[in-house]
């Protein structure tokens, strides 16, 4: 039976920069959950029939919410919900899952490297047919349907066993309990060599992957330890639990700081990695040497064509704004576009689709490419062994041989967590009302030539995002860049990034925050961050 509830808006389901995260007991609130997918669904049109993905990262409150979306989509009229095993898929799982079947859409429930349990943070997103997270518009159409909703459409059905994977009906729709590993799996084989990641293994080479408890544990398991023979033990916190274990699954110098600990131990393993809460993050450690995010992706672009699914070259690379343009070297140098869009993975989706890029990166550790349309964690791990196996070199030896080819990007974020967010919101208020008076001073003696809000134009579809960061950019081309997280469920998080380029080979082995001493004190004279704040320094250096 289809059950028609009355329901009242609640005015704070603006999704953020990826999807709506509220502390658990704010989703566990009467129909707060039902307002949100009903919603989702009465901002989409055409859905009749076809088929909806659902997955997500495990978290505490995954499976309530999971049963809610099954009864409240089979209401709704979809024909079948193809569901991860567990209630289980990674962000970049449920993309190609979404893609493979040609489903009209997924949900998936994560707040992807956020704290987990009964108090800590729930969410849900909403990724369209082409994998990718919906974009702007839709998410506009999602929030005002918010407003407006007076009632919600629940089907009522028994809760589906979401351990068993197989089909069945209810409320009138199939519901198919699929296996969370298995396409993401066959995926990967097609992208990368897996007999020669093998001989990899074989030779002894020893790698730690820290799942941090969250998602990506059964993946990174089943993928490099059975299939690519990596040794047992590899896979470090591997079991998916509803808290992460306690911890943060952030996978950061501050949050990962054990797998850097040992990756810069005399009997470091000869390459670390590690995912987030979702497993569309990473972070890569070679033996003694850390590889920023913004990095990461510049040399995995300039290494791609070592891997099949990319031998072809790529069509182009996109980086978020405050990503560091260590990227837009190897563009230039491989003679493809580089584009450089806002905060936020849906800004690549038209980039993919339009054929225009091959690689996207974003200083958040987040890097991925044309084959889903989110952000791939593994994806970048098994990227990088390939180029590892492929040239035979370590990491070290990799990314130093990028410096002295390219050239060095110093880079560092600082964020100050759990800001007042009048205070934050007034930081950056006051910052705009001068951003015309900047350009022609001189702070710290570093002379600014140029002060704007990032402003981007999709080449695409011709839609503008304004007020998407703020640039002050310094002779020699460092810049500071501060704005505010649009992924966090406490007060503001106020982020800022700094970057120094750096040709001389000779200066390439400073220490980084050393390397950025002057321009993080300019910003902070020229934005007040302390001031403003009421902090002495950052919560959180990456
Ligand atoms: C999300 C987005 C990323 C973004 C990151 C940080 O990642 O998908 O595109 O870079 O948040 O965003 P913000 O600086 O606004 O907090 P994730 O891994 O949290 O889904």
């Amino acid at each position: 039976m289809i059950r028609t509830v009355a329901t009242k808006p609640y005015d704070d389901q603006k999704p953020g920069t990826s999807g709506l995260r509220k502390k658990v007991p704010e989703f566990q609130q009467a129909n707060y959950v039902e307002n949100f997918v009903q919603s989702i669904f009465d901002a989409l049109q055409g859905f009749e029939g076809k088929t909806l993905i659902l997955g997500g990262d495990g978290r505490y409150y995954n499976r309530e919410v999971a049963q809610k979306v099954i009864a409240i989509a089979a209401a709704n009229g979809f024909g079948k919900v193809m569901v991860g095993q567990g209630g289980i898929l990674s962000t970049p799982a449920a993309s190609n899952v979404i893609r493979k079947y040609k489903a009209f859409g997924g949900i998936i429930l994560s707040a992807s490297h956020n704290p987990g349990g009964p108090h800590e943070d729930f969410g849900i997103k909403y990724n369209a047919e082409n994998g990718g997270p919906a974009p702007e518009k839709l998410t506009d159409a999602i929030f005002a349907c918010t407003k407006a909703i007076k009632e919600y459409k629940i089907a009522d059905i028994a809760p589906i066993d979401l351990d068993t994977i197989g089909t069945v009906k209810a409320g009138g729709m199939t519901v198919e309990v699929i296996d969370s590993v298995a396409d993401y799996a066959e995926l990967m084989e097609a992208l990368f060599d897996f007999d020669a990641l093998r001989k990899l293994f074989k030779s002894g080479f020893r790698m730690r992957f820290d799942a941090m408890h969250a998602v990506t544990g059964p993946y990174a398991k089943e993928i490099l330890e059975h299939r690519l023979g990596a040794a047992a033990g590899t896979c470090r916190n591997f079991k998916p639990l509803p808290d992460f274990g306690g911890h943060h699954p952030d996978p950061n110098l501050v949050h990962a700081k054990h797998l850097y600990d040992e990756m810069m131990g005399p009997d470091a393993p000869d390459f670390g990695a590690a995912s987030d809460g979702d497993g569309d993050r990473n972070l890569i450690i070679g033996k003694g040497i850390f590889v920023t995010p913004s990095d990461s992706v510049a040399m995995l672009a300039a290494n791609a064509r070592l891997a099949p699914g990319y031998k072809d070259g790529l069509k182009g690379i996109a980086r978020s704004m405050p990503t560091s343009g260590a990227a837009d070297r190897v563009a230039e140098k491989l003679g493809i576009g580089i584009y450089e869009t806002p905060t936020g993975w849906k800004f690549f989706g038209n980039l993919l689709d339009a054929g225009m890029a091959t690689i996207c990166g974003e200083e958040s550790a987040g890097t991925g490419s044309n084959h889903v349309r989110e952000k791939d964690g593994l994806w970048a791990v098994l990227l990088w062994l390939s180029i590892l196996a492929a040239r035979g070199e370590s990491a070290l030896q990799i990314v130093t041989e990028h410096w002295a080819t390219y050239g060095r990007n110093y880079y560092s974020r600082h964020d100050y967590e759990g800001v007042d967010s009048d205070r934050a919101n007034a930081l950056v208020d006051e910052l705009r009302a001068k951003l015309a008076s900047l350009p022609g001073t001189t702070v710290r003696g570093l002379k600014i030539v140029n002060a704007d809000d990032f402003s981007y134009h999709d080449p695409v579809d011709g839609s503008i995002s304004e007020k998407q960061g703020i640039r002050i950019l310094f002779e020699g081309n460092s810049r500071v860049v501060l704005r505010l997280s649009g992924t966090g469920t406490s007060g503001a998080t106020l982020r800022v990034y700094i970057e120094r380029y750096e040709a001389d080979k000779a200066k390439h082995g400073i220490d980084t925050q050393v390397a950025l001493a002057d321009l993080i004190a300019a910003a902070d004279d020229i934005a007040g961050i302390k001031r403003h704040t009421g902090r002495n320094k950052p919560s959180v250096i990456t």
